[in-house]
């Protein structure tokens, strides 16, 4: 094994001619790259790194779209999994699987474990996915550092763009207004008072270190200010390594508007065009479409200028996103900006015809970008509905669970991306998207249309799931007609279906409801069946009911005996209770954060907390002893 392009200096065919391993991906690779980049350009290729192989540190459906990409890129690939993911499915995709090593925290958080496996298994690169490590400037200096790839922005962007502030101070100097506010932290209350003055209420408080939901409040008047002031710098202080808050004006009922933007090492930075992402549910997208309806051709063009002018500033390399809320009167303000590929690429790709991750793979090797400004000018429309595993009548509560029959929607612009399947399981502890369902029509309601086919089309037992929010809430009549305001879920409460009563695998009193297919006179009915009297309903194998492992916030531990065990994995942000005191049966003991969610672990019988092994601020594992409850 000669070089395998590591360094990124040996010529590509000897590489090939000389490898040893005998795996026909490879060949593959070679064959393609040398089409591509021409022998000349090889035997000279300063500035490009030879990807030969890629190690994808994510699980789910990303994992999956990533090694796609990989795939028809002639890119070997490398899963890694933690524990609980020995079957799932990019680990049987990847053409070798590694599982993470025992340590602190999430399996797909540990660093230093993810690069040792990566070195150990011999690959180029490093590609983070979404969530996890992807926004994590100590990540991708730790993978370059170690001779690896980072299949994203370099540290120092993706440190400058994680701290909101400092991301504010950029996009001001690039001509890019953000909303207005505070023009750096606000470290005390009486600062606050004076900002908040200065820029008017509302006003929104925001960590510096957040992003999405966290640390978020909204203040109306200065009587309320206190609060949200302390509220957010609490958060701040919990969830994340930097306190500092800063305040913006609140707009009332803006778009969150984001452009896809995307930069190579030769200088070039394009903006691919908008996405709408207003339907949010827990500071969670639900819906993003592409292009915007609210979006004129005006307003894009000065979206997309502004985007290029921010990217271009920071010399931008990868796949980007740039977030703005944008007001009914067409104004846009800078949000904040993203520096991975986000789960709603998606919609983008469908109307612009580029695989957004391939492209990424191009950028990593200092190829220059496939595409150009032609693909401002997109086609037609595309929808996307995440399909989670939650219950929209109970607040969107994430309820993880083993999914028990499962078909996906097919056919004419349509495109589902998911990493389930019959028998596999939504994990507590994890994000509990099941799939991304992806339309495309040649208008806004040809694509509304095919989606709500789609939705009725996608068959998921077992859990309960977003779809039938979202069959109701792309009914609803100003969403056909004009789209959604970033206050469209609370806005509608009348859209909420009930809360879910249907079977689920972790409910022991289901009714004893089987589908049976008959038939009567050469006609076929699709029957439901209440009590099977001896009837052997059709051919579905009797169901297993492990136990129950509900996200509802509320998560039940399991139990043994004394001990109360964590049924999730995540870090300890309130204890409830010394040692000491006495219980009742659920009685909070401690709230654990994982994935976005706080779950609240209650006490499994009365008694005394004889030991409690948990501190604010540690880590859970699944399994792990929270405390343990004596008998009075
Ligand atoms: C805002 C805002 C209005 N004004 N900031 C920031 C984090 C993101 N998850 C929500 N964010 C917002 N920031 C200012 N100055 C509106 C949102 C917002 C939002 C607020 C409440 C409910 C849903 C929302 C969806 C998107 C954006």
């Amino acid at each position: 094994m000669i070089g395998m392009g590591k360094d990124g200096s040996d010529c590509v065919i000897a590489t090939a001619l000389l490898s040893l391993r005998p795996c026909t991906v490879q060949w593959c690779n070679h064959l393609l790259w040398a089409g591509d980049r021409g022998v000349e350009k090889m035997a000279a290729n300063v500035g490009e790194r030879t990807m030969n192989s890629v190690l994808i540190a994510n699980r789910g459906e990303i994992a999956v779209r990533v090694i796609r990409a990989c795939r028809e890129s002639g890119i070997r690939t490398v899963a890694v999994y933690g524990e609980g993911d020995e079957q799932a499915m990019h680990t049987e995709m990847a053409e070798d699987a590694w599982r993470i090593p025992d340590g602190e925290g999430l399996p797909y958080l540990r660093s230093q474990a993810l690069i040792e496996v990566a070195q150990h298994a011999g690959v180029d690169a490093v590609h983070p996915g979404y969530g996890f490590l992807s926004e994590n400037g100590d990540f991708a200096e730790l993978a370059e550092s170690s001779g690896l790839i980072f299949i994203g922005p370099d540290a120092s962007t993706i440190r400058a763009m994680g701290d909101k502030v400092a991301a504010r101070r950029i996009a001001t100097d690039a001509g890019v207004g953000p909303v207005p506010g505070s023009d750096g932290p606000v470290e005390t209350i009486e600062e606050a008072r004076v900002e908040a003055e200065r820029i008017g209420y509302p006003i929104a408080v925001k960590a510096s270190g957040g992003g999405g939901g966290r640390g978020f409040r909204v203040t109306r008047s200065e009587s309320e200010l206190e609060g949200a002031f302390s509220g957010s710098k609490g958060e701040a202080e919990r969830y994340f390594a930097n306190p500092d808050v800063y305040l913006e004006r609140y707009l009332e009922h803006p778009r969150h508007i984001e452009v896809q933007i995307f930069g190579d090492t030769h200088g070039t930075v394009i903006a691919m065009g908008e996405r709408d992402c207003s339907i949010q549910r827990r500071h969670q997208k639900l819906v993003e479409e592409a292009p915007s309806p609210a979006v004129t051709p005006e307003v894009r063009a000065q979206l997309l200028e502004a985007s290029e002018a921010l990217a271009r500033r920071v010399g931008y390399v990868g796949a980007g996103t740039i977030e703005y809320l944008l007001d009914d009167g067409g104004s846009f303000f800078f949000l904040e900006m993203n520096t991975r590929i986000q789960v709603e690429h998606t919609v983008t790709e469908m109307v612009t015809g580029v695989d957004l991750v391939k492209e990424q793979l191009r950028v990593a090797q200092g190829l220059p970008l496939s595409f150009g400004n032609e693909v401002r000018e997109t086609r037609g429309w595309a929808v996307e509905c995440r399909i989670n595993a939650e219950d929209p009548g109970r607040d969107f509560a994430p309820m993880p669970g083993t999914i028990t029959a499962y078909r996906e929607p097919a056919g004419f612009g349509v495109r589902v991306d998911s990493a389930m399947s019959l028998g596999a399981t939504i994990h507590a502890g994890y994000d509990s998207m099941i799939a991304k369902l992806v339309t495309w029509g040649r208008d806004r309601p040809e694509a509304l249309a095919r989606m709500d086919r789609c939705l009725r089309d996608f068959r998921i037992d077992g859990v309960p799931t977003t779809i039938p929010y979202h069959v109701v809430a792309l009914r609803e009549e100003s969403f056909m007609r004009q789209g959604a305001t970033t206050t469209f879920v609370a806005d509608h409460p009348e859209l909420i279906p009930a809360p879910f009563a249907g079977e689920t695998q972790l409910d022991e009193s289901t009714s004893e409801k089987e589908r049976m297919v008959i038939e009567i006179n050469g006609r076929r009915f699709d029957v439901a069946v209440y009590g099977t009297g001896g009837l052997q309903p059709s051919s579905r194998a009797k169901r297993k009911r492990p136990g129950r492992t509900p996200g509802s916030g509320q998560s039940e531990p399991t139990s043994t005996g004394d001990d109360l065990l964590s049924p999730i994995q995540g870090t300890v942000i309130q204890v409830a209770v010394e040692e000491g005191a006495s219980v009742s049966a659920g009685d909070v003991l401690c709230v654990v954060e994982a994935m976005k969610m706080e779950n609240e672990l209650a006490a499994h019988k009365a008694g005394v907390v004889s030991s409690l092994a948990v501190a604010v601020g540690g880590n859970v594992k699944v399994g792990d002893v929270v405390a343990t409850i004596a008998a009075e």
